[in-house]
C-alpha cells in the first residue's frame, strides 16, 4: 500500500498509547503530548459498545476515523452506500468534477500521500476523486471499521448512560459515548413534485443518486431539468452524444469558464514541491480556494483597467472570476452590475441565437450572488442543432407523462430524463435522521425556525454530538474546512479523554453569541436577496420557501479564529462533566 505506515493504533488495540494532539491555542497550533486512556471498561458495563459512532464515510468521515484511531477510540462508521467517498460516491453523473484546483482539494495531513498521488487534471473528474478516496481507505485500512449499506434512521441521547443509541434502518441498535455526523452539506437529493414522475416508462436519474452502471446517451432523446452546477456539467457532456437534448431551465445561472487541462508529469512534480505553499495559501484565503480578492474596489480603477482585469479573470482557471474579483463585487450593487454586464456580454458573444442568449442571461440576480457553475463549452452547446432550451418559468412543467414531459404549451417525448434538481442543502441530511437530544427533544423541533449551532459543530441539548459539516461551518473549498473541523473535534475529544470527561454540551449563551455573529455577517450581502440553497430555499421541500441566513458567510480564517478561541479558553461556552 504505497509504502506508508498506518496510524499509531487501530481500534482493536486498546492499550494506552502516547499520542500527539494538535491543541489549538490562540495564535496557532501548538503540539502537546497526551496519554490516551482506553475509554472502555465503565462504559462496557453500561452497554456502550463504541467510544464513537460516525455517520458517513465521505471525506469527513474517513478523516475523522483516522483521527479517532489515533486517540485509541473504538469507532464504528455507518455508511448508506456500498463504498467510501460520500459526494464522490453518489454523484457519478456524466461530467461530474469539482471546481477547486485538484491540488488544493486533496487531504493535506498526509505528506507521504501528497508525494505519491498524482492528479491528472487541474479539476479532477469524479472517478479520479473516488479512486483517491478509496486509496486513502486502503492505505489506512479504514474499511474494517466501516459498515456499508447501513443507513442511520435515528440517534437518541441517553442521559443515564451519557451515550447515544443509534438505530439503523435494518432495526439494529448500536451504543456509543460520542456521535459524529459526517453527513455532508449537499447530500440529501431532492426531486421535483410534478405529478407522474413514477409513470415515466423510460430511464430517469437524479444527478446526486447516479447509478454505477454506464448510462448511454448516444442516439437518445434526453431531458435535463435544472441548470445549477450539476445540470451545467451534465448538459455539456450529454450534448456530445444525445440525438436530442432538451434543457428545462427555470432560473438561468451565471456561468464562467473552468479552463480545465491535463497535468503533465513535470507539472505534477512542480506542484508536489509546492504543497506547503499551496495549503498555506488555502489557509489564508476567504473560502480556502487558491484565489484572493483584488484589493481594490471595482470603480477604483479606470474602465479600461477594469475590462482588462475581468478579461484576465475570464481567461484563467477556476473560481478567480468569483472569489478573486474586485473586493466589493458581492456587496456593492453598482459593482455587481458591472461584472454582470461583462459576463452577459460574454454569453451574447458565445451563443449565436440572440433569443437563446437572452434566455441564458440571469435577470433576477447578479453575478456571484448564487453559486457560479464553472463550465466547459456550456454556452456553445446551445449552438448545436441537437440542443434546445425551454424556459420553465414561462412554460412550466405540468407533469411527467409515461413517454416524456408535458409543459403548459407542449408535450415532449424522451428516452431519458435527468433530474439535476439539487439538494435539501445544509440541514436536509439532518432532517432525514430522527435525532433526539435531552428529554427526547428532536433536532427538527429545535431547528424549526432555522438551524442554530455553536461554530456549526455543536448544538445545546445534543450532548456528545459533533457535526463535521453542520450548518454554519465554513464551506468554500470543503476539504480544507473538513480537515479543520475534524481536527478541532478530535482535539476536544482528546481533551475530554485526558480529563475523564464523559459529557460535553454547548451552552445556550455561547450559541446565541455565535448565531448573532452569523446573522451579522450576512448583513449587506447581495446573495441574501436571492433564492438559492445558500439562502435556505428549496421550492421542492415544504417549509423551505423563504430565505433565511442558512449558512456562515464570513471568512474561513474568521471561522477558525472563533473556533480556536473556544479551544484556547479551555472550551469556553461548552459544559463538560
Ligand atoms: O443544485 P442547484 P445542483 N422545476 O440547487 C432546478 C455543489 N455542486 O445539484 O434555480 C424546474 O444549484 C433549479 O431551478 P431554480 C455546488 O455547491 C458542486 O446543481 O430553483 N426546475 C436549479 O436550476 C452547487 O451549488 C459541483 O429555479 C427545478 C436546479 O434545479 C450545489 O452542489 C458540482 C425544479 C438545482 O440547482 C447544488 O448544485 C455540482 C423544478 N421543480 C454540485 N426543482 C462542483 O464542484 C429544481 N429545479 C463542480
Amino acid at each position: 500500500m504505497m509504502g506508508v505506515e498506518p496510524p499509531v493504533s487501530g481500534t482493536d488495540d486498546r492499550k494506552s498509547l502516547s499520542i500527539t494532539v494538535q491543541a489549538r491555542k490562540a495564535g496557532g497550533l501548538v503540539t502537546m503530548s497526551a496519554v490516551a486512556e482506553p475509554m472502555t471498561s465503565p462504559k462496557m458495563a453500561a452497554g456502550i459498545t463504541y467510544d464513537a459512532i460516525v455517520i458517513g464515510a465521505g471525506m469527513s468521515g474517513l478523516y475523522q476515523l483516522i483521527r479517532l484511531r489515533e486517540l485509541g477510540f473504538k469507532t464504528r462508521v455507518f455508511e448508506a452506500g456500498t463504498g467510501v467517498g460520500g459526494t464522490w460516491y453518489w454523484n457519478r453523473y456524466p461530467g461530474c468534477r469539482f471546481d477547486s484546483e485538484s491540488y488544493s482539494y486533496g487531504f493535506s495531513f498526509d505528506k507521504d500521500l501528497l508525494q505519491e498521488w498524482s492528479w491528472t487534471e487541474h479539476f479532477a473528474p469524479q472517478p479520479e476523486t473516488e479512486k483517491y478516496l478509496n486509496l486513502v481507505a486502503d492505505k489506512y485500512d479504514l474499511r474494517r471499521d466501516i459498515q456499508f449499506q447501513a443507513r442511520v434512521a435515528s440517534a437518541h441521547w441517553q442521559e443515564t448512560t451519557r451515550s447515544w443509541t443509534v438505530t439503523l434502518e435494518d432495526g439494529s441498535q448500536h451504543h456509543s459515548r460520542f456521535l459524529i455526523t459526517a453527513i455532508g452539506a449537499l447530500s440529501a437529493p431532492t426531486m421535483p413534485t410534478f405529478p407522474g414522475i413514477k409513470d415515466f416508462k423510460g430511464q430517469s436519474f437524479h444527478t446526486g443518486l447516479w447509478p454505477k452502471e454506464k448510462v448511454d446517451f448516444a442516439g437518445k432523446r434526453v431531458a435535463v431539468i435544472g441548470t445549477g452546477a450539476s445540470g451545467v456539467q451534465t448538459i455539456q457532456e450529454v450534448a456530445k452524444t444525445a440525438a436530442q437534448l432538451v434543457v428545462f431551465q427555470r432560473t438561468p445561472n451565471w456561468c464562467a469558464p473552468l479552463h480545465n487541462g491535463k497535468i503533465s508529469a513535470a507539472e505534477m512534480a512542480e506542484i508536489r514541491s509546492r504543497y506547503d505553499e499551496i495549503f498555506k495559501r488555502c489557509e489564508e484565503t476567504f473560502s480556502c480556494f487558491l484565489h484572493t480578492p483584488h484589493p481594490q474596489n471595482t470603480f477604483d480603477v479606470s474602465a479600461a483597467e477594469r475590462e482588462a482585469f475581468l478579461e484576465k479573470l475570464y481567461s484563467e482557471r477556476g473560481f478567480g472570476i468569483w472569489v478573486g474579483n474586485f473586493q466589493d463585487m458581492l456587496t456593492n450593487r453598482a459593482a455587481n452590475e458591472e461584472i454582470s454586464r461583462f459576463i452577459a456580454k460574454k454569453i451574447r458573444q458565445r451563443v449565436k441565437d440572440p433569443k437563446v442568449a437572452e434566455m441564458l442571461i440571469p435577470k433576477n440576480h447578479g453575478f456571484g450572488t448564487r453559486r457560479v457553475p464553472l463550465e466547459t463549452f456550456y454556452y456553445e452547446c446551445y449552438n448545436q442543432p441537437n440542443v434546445t432550451l425551454v424556459d420553465s418559468k414561462a412554460t412550466p412543467i405540468e407533469r411527467i407523462t409515461p413517454t416524456g414531459i408535458k409543459t403548459s404549451d407542449a408535450e415532449y417525448e424522451f428516452d431519458i430524463i435527468v433530474y439535476a434538481t439539487g439538494f435539501d442543502a445544509l440541514r436536509g441530511a439532518f432532517d432525514r435522521i430522527d435525532f433526539r437530544g435531552t428529554d427526547g427533544v428532536t433536532l427538527k423541533e429545535i431547528w424549526q425556525d432555522g438551524a442554530t449551532s455553536l461554530v456549526g459543530m455543536l448544538q445545546s441539548r445534543f450532548p456528545n454530538m459533533f457535526m463535521l459539516l453542520g450548518p454554519h461551518t465554513a464551506l468554500g473549498n470543503i476539504p480544507r474546512s473538513i480537515e479543520f473541523n475534524v481536527e478541532w473535534v478530535s482535539d476536544l475529544l482528546a481533551y475530554a479523554q485526558q480529563k475523564g470527561i464523559t459529557r460535553v454540551e454547548a451552552q445556550q449563551e455561547a450559541m446565541d453569541r455565535w448565531m448573532e455573529h452569523v446573522m451579522d455577517l450576512a448583513k449587506g450581502l447581495l446573495s441574501m436577496e436571492v433564492d438559492s440553497w445558500m439562502t435556505g430555499v428549496n421550492l421542492n421541500v415544504s417549509g423551505k420557501q423563504k430565505r433565511i441566513v442558512a449558512r456562515y458567510t464570513g471568512s474561513a480564517p474568521g471561522y477558525r479564529a472563533w473556533a480556536n478561541d473556544i479551544a484556547a479558553k479551555d472550551y469556553a461556552g461548552i459544559s463538560m462533566a
